[in-house]
């Protein structure tokens, strides 16, 4: 068994988790492998650029954190988007606790991040108590967890024995950790024989048409590159969407674009 060369639609039969099941369906649905990242610090902003990509995407990543006028009425509203433009979302919360306080984190605070967030993330590096902990709070809602198993960034320590570890971390607690934020797939990691048909979401950021880095360690590369040569699942795409100005015209433009890109690199994947 091969995801590289299986649809998404086929692979959301093979994954118990609602949260993966429902993110195959909506990406074959709406014919999208998009992921827009919104990482802006001013509400209005933040939800009048979902609301112009939403009809392209099948996921809407956030850092809740960065915004500056965050109320609960953010949280319904960013709720109401999503079902109404159907796309799933992932808070890009990155928890690298131990198990007690990431279970805190994920469901209290200002933010009661398990309320609303579908997808959330995970560094490996306190070992497999993180995922007990966010588990015990995100499992009976149906939520689903993704490791990060590698960065985009420059020189980043995510490589070799670290990324093994996660993906045997993500192996260990297959109804709760979906996927990996990586670079490429993961299921060949660890002398693993696959023939028994694992099947990891691979989400990849670090994806840009127009420009290499960002002057901050940030890499990109294209959705060929990530989709059709990694084999990656989801691009995520940020600044590449948003970065050159609030025009609502230019954003729809650059969303129907990544789109078009993302879902023409995963047809050419699949007809190889
Ligand atoms: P941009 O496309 O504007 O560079 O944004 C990338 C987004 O993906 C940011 O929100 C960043 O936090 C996130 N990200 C990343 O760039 N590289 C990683 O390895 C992991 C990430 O979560």
């Amino acid at each position: 068994y091969d995801p590289k060369s299986s649809s998404y639609v086929d692979r959301s039969k093979r994954h118990s988790n609602g949260a993966a099941k429902a993110l195959l369906e909506v990406m074959d649905r709406k014919k999208s492998n998009l992921c827009v990242s919104v990482d802006v610090a001013q509400k209005q902003s933040f939800l009048s650029i979902i609301d112009t990509v939403g009809p392209y995407v099948c996921l809407i990543k956030t850092h809740v954190d960065i915004i500056e006028d965050f109320d609960d009425q953010l949280l319904a509203e960013l709720k109401a988007l999503s079902e109404r433009h159907d796309f799933l979302i992932f808070e890009d919360r990155k928890f690298a606790d131990i198990g007690n306080t990431v279970k805190l984190q994920y469901a209290k605070g200002v933010h009661k991040i398990a309320n609303w967030a579908h997808i959330v993330n995970a560094h490996p590096v306190p070992g497999p108590s993180i995922v007990e902990g966010l588990a015990s709070v995100g499992l009976p809602l149906g939520r689903g967890l993704l490791l990060l198993a590698e960065m985009s960034t420059k020189d980043n320590l995510a490589t070799g024995e670290y990324t093994t570890r996660a993906v045997q971390m993500a192996r260990q607690r297959p109804d709760f950790v979906i996927g990996f934020i990586a670079q490429r797939r993961m299921e060949t990691i660890g002398s693993h024989d696959t023939s028994h048909g694992e099947d990891f979401l691979i989400l990849t950021p670090g994806v840009g048409l127009d420009v290499q880095g960002d002057g901050m360690g940030q890499q990109y590369r294209t959705p060929k590159n990530v989709i059709t040569d990694a084999g990656c699942d989801v691009i995520i795409v940020g600044r590449g969407i948003y970065g050159n100005g609030d025009d609502v015209d230019a954003i729809r433009k650059q969303a129907q674009r990544y789109q078009a890109e993302g879902w023409k690199a995963y047809l050419d994947r699949l007809s190889k």
